[in-house]
């Protein structure tokens, strides 16, 4: 197969200009968009919830919101956040906008199927809001642990079950269509150890979806069922298994960690180069790191249940696996590193963001493998240590490379760029209260202040403040992004096609790009990281992308 044709999808019935983002489009960029755009609302949505969260915290007693309100604003923070901002985000959003640009085709493999992926998700967002104000509003987390999401009210525990199979199925069929695009719609000539490494990651990213999602998915359906029709597949009292439902549960749920979090090493690997104008090191290995990653992220799950009753044996071999993955992550790191060695560096707003991702990341990764130990594990288990570690990993990591990933592509997005002052004070107050929000639950984690709880002992009230405090300056960071991404799209300075001189193909187009990506003949898209290479070492197959990248390099 070659490039999709244009007369066969986009039909001149297509509203045109801003109408566009607020219709069924099948355009891959306005899709994209469209992502990013509904994404970010739920992250607003989640992040006044975080706020509830952490107001309550900031005292010993519960004294803001009742206890069984805590619960379920809990349960509706962590699921808005994962499965309506940074899974659509991070994969949708840049994998929509992106790849076909990466593999040089003008729309994704299904565009029709592309649509429906993304219109599944602001039903089932209304859904999930909307159950919690249905009579008995889901309390049991974003993890539905039975016996408690049996046994709490009923209603709005179906209904949140309800928006998840959505919110699933909407992943699948997005990462269906990724696997396709990249395997099948790339330009003739075009080998896979040439792409881009966001493709890569989008396409391990991608398996883990369609291997791992439809388990969570039979498993919640399992759930409903004991819920509505009394059923007894993990409920006890009727002879069910509760660890069942956390092996099923959790063989969804790490590698969700993956989905989260390969996406923005892909970006993170696509941002460093340009801005430090050195090729990305060591290319053979970010690729085969990120099907390490893949592999053993599908065989660690039960790492989230060494208290579960796990026998020693099997303890022993989660531990392993999962301390193995420190390798291909190590790797990635130091590539990183590597990438910025007498780099160029440009310390804009993008490279601020991703250089924060590494080092958050790096923490993050080493509170995991100390995790992985059982004894240390058995310590901290159901502690603030646990809240602290997957924030650093989930916003450190993926928020952070989410906001570097806007200030990059936000010229291609729009044609204009945004204030870089604005920028840099959005990323400072970030940084700061981010770090002041979770680095001190680590030690509230080591001192036995229990999770999911809205009342503690007053001896954690300091530390609790402090983290407070923090997430009151992440909440006022928003303020500086939101006025520089609205204004700068009427006044910001006009971009031109390729304001950073990269050498990745959406690039060699108009910004923003037309419908069908390129007027005319789809440029050949080659070796992206060429920085410093001379032109005439460069390794190309197809002669007249020669011209095409000595354009952009300089
Ligand atoms: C966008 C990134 C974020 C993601 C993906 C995320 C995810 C989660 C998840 C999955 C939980 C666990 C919920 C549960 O146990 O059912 C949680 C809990 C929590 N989050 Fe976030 N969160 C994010 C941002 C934030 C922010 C910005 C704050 C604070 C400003 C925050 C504060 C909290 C607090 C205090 C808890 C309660 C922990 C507990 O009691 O177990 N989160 N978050
Ligand atoms: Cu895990």
């Amino acid at each position: 197969m070659t490039v999709a044709s244009p007369e066969s999808f986009q039909g001149s019935l297509q509203p045109q200009g801003w109408l566009r983002y607020f219709s069924f489009s099948l355009d891959h960029k306005v899709i994209g968009l469209q992502y990013l755009v509904t994404g970010f609302i739920f992250y607003l949505i989640g992040g006044a919830l975080a706020g509830v969260i952490r107001t309550e915290l900031a005292s010993p007693i519960s004294d803001f919101i009742s206890r069984d309100t805590y619960n379920e604003v809990l349960t509706l923070h962590g699921t808005v956040m994962i499965f309506l901002w940074i899974v659509p985000v991070v994969n949708g959003g840049f994998g929509n906008y992106l790849i076909p640009f990466y593999v040089g085709a003008r729309d994704m493999a299904f565009p029709r199927l592309n649509a429906v992926a993304f219109w599944m998700i602001p039903p089932a967002g209304i859904l999930l809001i909307s159950s919690y104000f249905i009579s008995g509003a889901a309390q049991s987390g974003w993890t539905a642990y039975p016996p408690l999401s049996i046994t709490t009210p009923a209603a709005g525990q179906v209904v949140w079950i309800l928006s998840v199979l959505l919110l699933g199925g909407s992943s699948i069929f997005g990462a269906i269509n990724f696997i396709a695009t990249v395997l099948k719609l790339r330009q003739p000539g075009l080998k896979l150890m040439q792409l881009p490494m966001y493709c890569w990651a989008m396409l391990g990213t991608s398996i883990l979806v369609v291997l791992s999602t439809p388990v969570l998915a039979g498993t919640l359906i399992l759930l409903s069922f004991d819920i509505v029709a009394h059923t007894g597949f993990f409920n006890p009292a009727l002879g069910g298994n509760v660890v069942v439902y956390q092996h099923l549960f959790w063989f969804y749920s790490h590698p969700a960690v993956y989905i989260m979090v390969l996406p923005a090493f892909g970006l993170v690997s696509e941002i460093l180069p340009i801005h430090a104008r050195k090729p990305l090191f060591g290319y053979t290995t970010m690729v085969y790191s990120i099907l390490g990653i893949v592999f053993l992220g599908l065989i660690v799950w039960a790492h989230h249940m060494f208290t579960s009753g796990t026998p020693p044996w099997m303890r022993l071999f989660f531990t392993i696996a999962t301390s193995f993955i420190a390798v291909p992550t190590g790797i990635k790191f130091f590539n990183w590193l590597a990438t910025l060695w007498g780099g160029k560096i440009a310390l804009n707003s993008a490279m601020l963001f991703s250089c924060a991702f590494i080092f958050h990341f790096v923490f993050g990764g080493i509170t995991g493998v100390a995790l992985a130990q059982v004894p240390f594990d058995i310590h901290v288990h159901d502690t603030y240590f646990v809240v602290g570690h997957f924030h650093y990993i989930v916003y450190g990591g993926t928020v952070f490379v989410i906001f570097a990933a806007i200030y990059h592509w936000y010229p291609k997005f729009t044609g204009r760029m945004l204030n870089e002052d604005l920028g840099r004070l959005h990323f400072l107050l970030t940084f700061v209260g981010f770090n002041l929000c979770f680095l001190p639950q680590h030690w509230l984690g080591l001192n036995g202040m229990p999770r999911r709880v809205a009342e503690y002992d007053p001896a954690f009230t300091t530390l609790n403040q402090a983290s407070s405090v923090g997430a009151l300056l992440m909440a006022v960071s928003t303020l500086p992004l939101l006025y520089n991404v609205i204004w700068s799209a009427f006044r910001g300075p006009v971009a031109g096609d390729n304001p950073w001189r990269a050498l990745t193909p959406e690039w060699l187009t108009s910004s923003p790009p037309p419908v069908e990506n390129w007027v005319g003949a789809a440029p050949l898209v080659h070796e992206p990281y060429a920085y410093g290479i001379p032109a005439d070492q460069i390794d190309l197959d197809v002669t007249s992308g020669k011209d095409l990248w000595s354009g952009g390099r300089g």
